[in-house]
């Protein structure tokens, strides 16, 4: 079983427990899933099968032996494609009762990667997470902590159920917490005069003036998101841990960041591979009030959508390069711009050191750069501008194979598509 089914697995078994996904050697990946006994119930679920493109070769019904209200359905996919298979996954799993529609067969197969629409389509693929979530990994510092791993659960309870349009529940933290969070916030305000951009420096003020930003105080994502609203018309919504790329940088063709609501364990302060609140609010936050920078961020996600899957990792890594490890030119001077380097003490000090090597930002380049996911950076690129940046991701996006373009409607919050053909 892949690695990637098997974290799906867990998760699923975690969030509904009823769906099991079996792949053999041939790359056949066959599914059982149960659906409560009502009228419709197997149409509803066929269609999203339909709708994602993916072709069943087999299926079967038999009548649940644990539970009498419910029937057990059996599938065989005639193709691997298990992201699709995850979205459709995440559809069973949220789906909640509407109008019924007949399965088609005569349906043109959409071969397009299915992606959102409408802002209120987020609230589809907000659950599905990678890895971390409620079940941590052995090697994470927080794994044999129980009080760690409970408090985890208790953000992701709120991730789950959150939908687009409602208010992010607000935290009361704990002393730890709040005490973790004093060690990062005061360690990175003595560095960012310094090392942070200028467009980073502007807006932090602003953001201990409006939004509770304080040593003592780890501020609230409801307050900051609406301060983003007025900013640049970017807004957070709350997420249990690491989104696939393909959903992530979805989000931020709406302008919605998915933002973490826990914070790091409290022994590594200084560095941690996972995004925190921290990594959040000290790291992100401050550059999404930024109107360059907002645009910039928004022309990755309108790439991504639909695009196919190598084009994504190819911009997964350029959003890595830039919003999370980005470093740009101010004057004669060279500042950090990245998230990941902003929210991490350690980091923030190395990447402006003779160490690590740096290279100029050239999309086309620097998608294909490896890179190490849980210590520091060896090589960065370096930006001439935000809108540079933006200049150039665009070009480059203009070479994804899709065979139409995209376009933001912020009246209507929706993904607007102008067919080629
Ligand atoms: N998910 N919640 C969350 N936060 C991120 O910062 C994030 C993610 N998924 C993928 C990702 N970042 C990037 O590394 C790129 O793959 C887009
Ligand atoms: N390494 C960063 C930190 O410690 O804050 C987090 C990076 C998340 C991608
Ligand atoms: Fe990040």
């Amino acid at each position: 079983i892949k690695e990637s089914v098997l974290k799906r697995r867990i998760f699923a078994k975690y969030c509904y427990n009823s769906i099991l996904i079996i792949t053999n050697k041939t790359g056949v990946l066959s599914c059982i899933f149960s659906l409560k006994e009502e009228v419709g119930a197997l149409a509803k679920a066929l269609r999203l099968f339909e709708e994602k493109g993916i072709n069943l070769t087999h299926i079967e019904s038999r009548p649940s032996r644990s539970n009498s209200q419910e029937y057990e359905i059996f599938i065989n996919v005639d193709t691997a494609c298990s992201q699709a298979l995850d979205e459709v996954i995440d559809g069973l799993r949220t789906q909640i009762s509407g109008h019924v529609h007949e399965l088609s067969r005569n349906k043109q197969k959409d071969t397009v990667p299915w992606f959102p629409h409408e802002i209120h389509d987020l609230d589809r693929f907000a659950n599905q997470i990678l890895s971390y979530g409620s079940e941590l990994d052995a090697d994470h510092p927080g794994f044999t902590d129980p009080v760690y791993r409970a408090r985890r659960k208790e953000f992701a309870d709120i991730a789950y159920n959150y939908r687009h349009g409602q208010a992010i529940p607000m935290v009361e933290y704990t002393k730890e917490e709040k005490d973790t969070w004093g060690v990062v916030f005061r360690e990175l305000k003595t560095l960012y005069p310094t090392h942070a951009c200028r467009e980073h420096n502007r807006v932090f003020p602003l953001l201990e003036k409006y939004c509770g930003y304080r040593e003592d105080n780890i501020p609230q994502l409801e307050d900051i998101s609406k301060f983003l609203q007025s900013c640049t018309g970017f807004r957070l919504r709350p997420v249990a841990g690491l989104l696939s790329s393909r959903d992530f940088l979805a989000g931020l063709a709406f302008r919605v960041f998915h933002s973490t609501q826990y914070i790091r364990h409290s022994s590594k302060p200084m560095y941690t591979p996972e995004p925190d609140i921290c990594h959040e609010l000290l790291g992100h936050v401050p550059l999404f009030a930024d109107p360059s920078f907002a645009r910039f961020s928004q022309e990755i996600g309108l790439a991504s959508l639909g695009a196919p899957d190598e084009f994504i990792e190819k911009l997964a890594t350029v959003y890595w390069f830039t919003v999370e490890f980005g470093l740009c030119k101010q004057g004669s001077e060279i500042k950090a711009y990245g998230a990941g380097l902003l929210s991490s003490f350690g980091e923030l000090q190395y990447c402006l050191t003779e160490k690590p090597g740096l290279h100029t930002f050239d999309p086309e380049k620097t998608c294909i750069q490896k890179y190490p996911i849980t210590e520091f950076q060896p090589v960065y690129f370096v930006a001439e501008s935000f809108e540079d940046a933006k200049e150039k991701v665009r070009k480059f996006a203009g070479t994804i194979p899709r065979p139409f373009s995209v376009r933001y409607n912020p009246y209507t919050q929706s993904i607007e598509v102008l067919d080629n053909t």
